[in-house]
């Protein structure tokens, strides 16, 4: 296994819509699971692969309690259903580390899914099962949580993040 370089915005690969799978192969499933640990070291509860630049529709979640592993893949996911219910949570992301925003989502979602043995599946999930999946797709279409901010906050945000790379690029 392998720990891949997580790419932060601002950067193209971040903003680009990703096409679907055509076929869980061998090398599919060793990115999902260097992915995964990936997701593990960094430490991070989602992962989509768009985040370490591949532009294919799928990414990988762990939102077990305490030290419980729960990894699940998703592959070629759609959201079949959303409530009408919202909810609020300031979420963060791997690509713009230490930025933080509140984000309005549905409650709960339906999503239908391949995954990583390649079985195709419908999950009902809420609470933070859901609102991880929710942008962990918006990844997969090119959206970025600063997207469902204020202009305002996005720009300060994205500002920031622009500094950071410059001064990493420096060192
Ligand atoms: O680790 C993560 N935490 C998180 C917290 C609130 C809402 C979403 C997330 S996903 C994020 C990892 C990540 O950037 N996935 O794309
Ligand atoms: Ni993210």
């Amino acid at each position: 296994m392998a720990i891949l370089n997580i790419i932060l915005a601002p950067d193209p690969r971040l903003t680009t819509r990703a096409v679907p799978v055509n076929d869980i192969d061998g090398d599919l499933k060793r990115l999902m699971d260097d992915m995964l640990e990936t997701m593990y070291a960094a430490p991070g509860i989602g992962l989509a692969a768009p985040q370490v630049g591949v532009l294919k529709r799928f990414f990988v979640v762990d939102v077990g309690e305490n030290d419980a592993r729960d990894p699940r893949f998703f592959v070629n996911p759609e959201i079949t259903k959303r409530s009408e219910t919202k909810a609020v949570y300031e979420e963060g992301c791997l690509s713009l580390p230490k930025q933080y925003g509140d984000v309005e989502r549905a409650e709960a979602i339906t999503v239908r899914y391949l995954d990583r043995a390649g079985t195709e599946r419908m999950l009902d999930a809420d609470g933070m099962l859901a609102r991880c999946i929710q942008h962990e797709m918006d990844h997969l279409d090119g959206i970025l949580f600063v997207d469902h901010l204020s202009a305002l906050k996005r720009r300060m945000i994205l500002r920031r993040m622009t500094k950071v790379k410059r001064s990493k690029q420096a060192d």
